[in-house]
């Protein structure tokens, strides 16, 4: 088993119970969920929107490799009918996004056959206080991997 972090937001529609559906979605399709953070009111970062979000972090138990969790995520955030992804860099609007984190401590970058990219830890989670907050809260002690810092340390600069 490994253990994963994920991030979950959404600023669409019920979004408490956007986050609950997608919580229950991993639970059968990745793994025990272990922890779950509360779910925290945030404005929009990095794009301007009237919608707020709502963003949580979970840690999950997992018997798939990351390119599975990955696959296994993106599966669940479109049956919860997200639409686009990013265009053209640009964030917008979404119904649910699960961001994979951290998985174990493993520092990676892999491109799969399909085009579908990952990197471990998530490479922007550091900087992104609607990532840190959740996290801090449910694995203040963590270790990044590549920062060397924990969790609640890294929430503190921001
Ligand atoms: N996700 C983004 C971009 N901006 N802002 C907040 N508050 N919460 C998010 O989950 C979020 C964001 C890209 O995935
Ligand atoms: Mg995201
Ligand atoms: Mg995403």
């Amino acid at each position: 088993m490994a253990k994963v972090y994920l991030g979950l937001g959404t600023n669409l529609g019920d979004k408490e119970g956007n986050l609950r559906d997608a919580v229950r979605r991993i639970e059968e399709r990745v793994g025990e969920v272990i922890s779950l953070s509360a779910f925290y009111v945030t404005a929009p970062w990095g794009f301007e929107s009237c919608h707020d979000f709502l963003n949580a972090a979970a840690r999950v138990d997992t018997p798939l490799s990351p390119l599975e969790v990955l696959e296994a995520t993106q599966a669940i955030e479109r049956e919860m009918g997200r639409v686009a992804k990013s265009v053209g860099g640009v964030y917008g609007d979404r119904v649910i996004d699960i961001d994979l984190l951290l998985y174990d401590s493993l520092i990676l970058s892999v491109t799969a056959p399909d085009g579908r990219t990952l990197n471990l830890p998530h490479p922007l989670m550091a900087k992104r206080d609607f990532v840190m907050l959740p996290l801090a809260e449910i694995a203040p002690d963590l270790v990044h991997p590549v920062l060397g810092k924990t969790m609640r340390e890294i929430r503190e600069t921001l």
